[in-house]
């Protein structure tokens, strides 16, 4: 009797293993692309008139454009954390550079997407930037097969910064040819895998530097605009009129302030840096997307591409991330592929929280509860769906911004408040907060405000680069 129930209970585990295998071989492939400090100035998103991103444009026409989408933490190693864990930067209390993922003391059993994908019979691969620090320690196992950490060269001296600055704020046409940059020898690894044949479904996570700072591409990305032609953000003096508590927080990071920007003359060339900088890491998500696309997995592969946090160029007179504001915590975030009809873009709030979520239920994989983001595929479906729940940013410590689809609320540690009517004042110029007139959407809007909040996790050695001393 015990041999015929071992045969039988083998017999089972191997249907089992069958079934699953079966199961995982029908699943759609997933090529992730995440972009580093990419804001809103593409085609798709109508951040910035002139910007040039045919390929990514393309991408948004073909699937969802997530155009009211808004990171989690306005820096990188944060914001990537909570993609990656699909949990709140108020759960993991990590708000500034410094904490790995797996230092976080709320993330120690959360398993990151890839690994989530892993466990459920996908092969991962990853490339470039992905988590900040790369996946190390207890994560070294969530990736298969790596498809490279490369480094761009850098010029031997600074070529546009003043010697005052940070030496990562510096910019100008360098190298020579795409070939030396490490996002086009990223975009073409990328590429030549993506011809391969696999046994399993694949994740694969595809991470472009540009365009972060220092801002080098070659010169044919800055001959894209016209260096004395070229928009300008706007920011008028009169839009200062805000609560004190990020006006000066350019005094502490390393990041110019903008006086420092202007003074030294140096606004337009450093905001066509960025622009060309954009238009460059557009061209290697298209030797990416171009490769997918005559591969045998062009009509199996879901599509997903996000940028980490927005970024300012002088708009409210400041420079980089960090703030709560529409520039700095507002990022493309698309979805495309098998299922997905192409169509109007979303303008009901999205949060980058919601990936994690999102391709789980695409992908059919069972559902995780640590998740605190939400499916978005009611909105692939049909983007007009209404979304109750806001956009949540958190900056340091206890400073949030509620998005709805029409408004933003800001509420800071020390009580001061923001509130922007969206529909009619797209650049946040106008602050309504103490407005008698629209203290209903105020108080609709502050219901969403986290009830508590983990407190900044700081690692023992202080690796924080992120704050001048
Ligand atoms: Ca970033
Ligand atoms: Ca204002």
């Amino acid at each position: 009797m015990k041999s015929t129930f071992s045969i039988l209970s083998l017999f089972s585990l191997i249907l089992l293993v069958l079934v699953s295998f079966a199961d995982a071989q029908d699943k759609p492939n997933i090529v992730m692309i995440c972009v580093d400090d990419l804001n809103d100035w593409t085609g798709f998103l109508g951040g910035h008139p002139e910007a040039l991103t045919p390929h990514m444009d393309a991408l948004a026409k073909r699937g969802r454009n997530f155009a009211n989408a808004h990171c989690e933490v306005p820096v990188c190693s944060c914001s990537r954390a909570s993609v990656m864990s699909g949990v709140a930067a108020t759960t993991h209390g990590s708000y500034e550079i410094g904490p790995r993922y797996e230092e976080l003391p709320a993330l120690r059993n959360i398993p990151t997407i890839q690994r989530y994908f892993k466990d459920n019979g996908y092969l991962t691969l990853e490339g470039g930037k992905v988590l900040h620090h790369g996946f190390g320690g207890r994560l070294a196992g969530d990736i298969d097969r790596s498809l490279g950490r490369m480094r761009s060269p850098r010029p031997r001296k600074p070529m546009n910064r003043p010697s005052d600055w940070s030496s990562a704020w510096d910019w100008g046409a360098y190298p020579a040819t795409d070939a030396e940059m490490a996002d086009y020898q990223l975009a073409k690894n990328a590429a030549e895998v993506l011809k391969e044949d696999f046994d399993k479904p694949f994740f694969m996570t595809v991470g472009f530097f540009r365009p972060h700072v220092p801002l080098y591409v070659p010169q044919k990305w800055f001959d894209l605009y016209e260096a004395d032609s070229f928009t300008l953000p706007m920011n008028p003096k009169s839009d200062l009129d805000l609560p004190k508590n990020f006006l000066t927080i350019n005094n502490y990071a390393v990041a110019p302030t903008h006086a420092e920007v202007v003074n030294n003359g140096k606004q337009r060339s450093l905001t066509q840096a960025y622009l060309a900088s954009i238009s460059f890491v557009d061209h290697c998500v298209g030797v990416v997307l171009d490769s997918l696309k005559s591969s045998p997995h062009s009509d199996n592969t879901l599509i997903v591409l996000w940028s980490d946090h927005g970024f300012h160029l002088g708009e409210k007179e400041h420079w980089a991330k960090r703030t709560l504001w529409e520039e700095s915590t507002r990022v493309p975030l698309l979805f495309a592929g098998p299922g997905i009809i192409p169509g109007k873009a979303c303008a009901e709030p999205a949060s980058l929280l919601d990936i994690y979520p999102t391709l789980s239920e695409l992908c059919g994989l069972p559902a995780n509860s640590h998740l605190e983001g939400v499916s978005l595929v009611p909105q692939l479906k049909d983007p007009t769906k209404a979304r109750d729940r806001p956009a949540i940013t958190s900056s340091y410590f206890g400073n949030h911004s509620i998005r709805s689809r029409d408004w933003r609320l800001i509420v800071y540690e020390d009580g001061a408040e923001e509130l922007y009517d969206h529909r009619n004042d797209p650049n946040e110029f106008h602050n309504l907060a103490g407005d008698p007139t629209h203290k209903a959407i105020r108080d609709q809007l502050v219901r969403w405000l986290p009830d508590k909040a983990t407190p900044e996790f700081k690692v023992k050695s202080e690796r924080s680069r992120g704050r001048r001393k």
